[in-house]
């Protein structure tokens, strides 16, 4: 079983230039303002305010990356946020371009959406860049413990439906309960062995040939 201890703040990034780059994957965590991407985050670190919980939506303009030892996490900015000028919309689109524009920016990406509610506009916007950048994603729905265990089902199974996704690329979670968490950590085990099945085949790939270019 995956082991997390230490986990630690790396750096912001407010464009391309400052993306950062590293020998372990990079996972992606992405999801509207206040659908619970912090409270995700420190779920998974086992922290309290490692992540900063937010009452007051759509103020993060920047990729905040955190090393978790085996893998590092991205929290993407929040979108959605009804406040934010077209400027800042179209800011945040080109970031989010940019960024799943190359597999080297982010490994997969969980994308976090309420189990309560159907995926917004914004939130099919969102996997629709996943898709164009061919990125792997799992689906984490949040916020399992407001609702029955029946409404929750059904919330995935119209989550499913709407992002074009299987049932099964869906994992129900709550950073309150904390309910979930062992089948994310198994994914995040998933994601980590391909990763380095894919960092063996490259290996293999760049032989010292000497050939000219
Ligand atoms: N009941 C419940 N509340 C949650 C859960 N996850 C987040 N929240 C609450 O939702 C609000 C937004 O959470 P936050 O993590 O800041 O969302 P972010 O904007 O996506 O980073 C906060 O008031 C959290 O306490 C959850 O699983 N269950
Ligand atoms: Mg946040």
């Amino acid at each position: 079983m995956l082991k997390i201890t230490d986990v630690s703040f790396i750096t912001s990034a407010a464009n391309k230039s400052q993306f950062i780059r590293a020998d372990k994957p990079i996972i992606a965590v992405c999801g509207k303002s206040n659908v619970g991407k912090s409270s995700f985050i420190n779920m998974l670190a086992n922290r309290k305010k490692l992540a900063r919980v937010s009452k007051d939506p759509g103020r993060t303009r920047l990729v905040n990356y955190f090393d978790f030892g085996p893998f590092i996490l991205a929290d993407l900015p929040g979108y959605g946020f009804a406040k934010v000028s077209k400027e800042e919309k179209q800011r945040w689109a080109r970031l989010m371009e940019d960024f799943f524009s190359d597999r080297a920016n982010c490994f997969h990406t969980f994308s976090l959406v309420d189990v309560r509610h159907r995926p917004t506009a914004d939130d099919v916007n969102m996997v629709n860049f996943l898709y164009a950048g061919i990125i792997p994603f799992t689906v984490i729905a949040t916020k399992a413990d407001k609702v029955s265990r029946m409404a929750a089902m059904n919330g995935v199974r119209t989550i499913a439906a709407d992002l074009k996704c299987g049932t099964a690329d869906i994992i129900l979670t709550s950073s309150q309960t904390r309910y979930g968490l062992e089948k994310v950590f198994e994914r995040l085990e998933g994601i980590l062995e391909v990763f380095a099945q894919t960092g063996e085949e490259s290996d293999m790939n760049t032989s010292e040939d000497g050939s000219e270019e």
